[in-house]
């Protein structure tokens, strides 16, 4: 079965999943084995692999070892096409909805697409919706785009909606890394009540607590970064 197929299946049997968002500008070859003995201490089921500003150097190396203490999914969470290694086992292939950039609707994806023909990745087709969050985070700084009013829930509703209609096969709702407010509750009810699709939701998540909450209100995956990069412990 591929990894998409365990997320729906997850889905539909009620199974939250958790993700580690590692950076890999942040994670040198060396620590990874400490690092994995963390993550298997913690209720994690997938590992996301990726950076706004990574320029890929050591991705494959770091994946291998990532892979010698390590036996869970991978996959890529990419800023750009320089974030492709056929070590990992799929790669979240994004469209960045909630922005008017060309640049990161399709012209990344086209120049991708050399590389992943060297590859046997799994590819799921993901929209990604960048939310205002009171911070610049680094997806707005890169990408040039501005985000989503989180006030305005019917209209990233429709964007979501309109992800799913384009063939997308997840939704990725994110507030950005490090941001001072992580998606609305509310927002996460609404849209999961719109789409049929699985719903990832990341960004500013920093408690347990915030991690429960995000699953009550209906998230399918919900990523960790920051707080797990601050405190390898957070999970024990
Ligand atoms: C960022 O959604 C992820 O892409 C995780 O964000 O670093 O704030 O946990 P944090």
């Amino acid at each position: 079965t591929s990894i998409y197929q365990e997320i729906v299946f997850a889905k539909k049997n009620k199974r939250k999943l958790l993700v580690i968002l590692l950076d890999p500008e942040k994670i040198l070859v060396s620590d990874v084995a400490l690092l994995c003995s963390k993550i298997k201490n913690a209720p994690v089921t997938h590992i996301f692999l990726g950076g706004s500003t990574f320029n890929g150097n050591y991705l494959d190396e770091l994946i291998v070892e990532i892979k010698k203490y390590c036996t869970l999914p991978i996959l890529l969470f990419p800023g750009d096409h320089k974030q492709i290694s056929n070590e990992a086992d799929g790669i979240l292939f994004l469209s960045l909805l909630s922005g008017r950039n060309p640049d990161y609707l399709i012209e990344h994806q086209i120049n991708a697409v050399p590389f992943l023909k060297k590859t046997d990745l799994e590819i799921i087709p993901t929209a990604y919706l960048l939310i205002e969050s009171g911070t610049i985070t680094a997806v707005e700084r890169v990408s040039l785009t501005k985000p989503l009013d989180r006030n305005n829930i019917d209209y990233v509703c429709q964007t979501a909606k309109a992800g799913e209609f384009m063939g997308n096969k997840l939704v990725y709702l994110e507030a950005g890394s490090g941001a001072k407010n992580a998606i609305p509750l509310e927002m996460i009810k609404k849209v999961v009540d719109e789409i049929q699709i699985p719903l990832i939701v990341g960004g500013g998540i920093s408690t347990q607590e915030a991690i429960e909450k995000v699953f009550e209100a209906g998230a399918d995956m919900v990523v960790i970064g920051t707080a797990f990069e601050n405190d390898n412990t957070f999970f024990n």
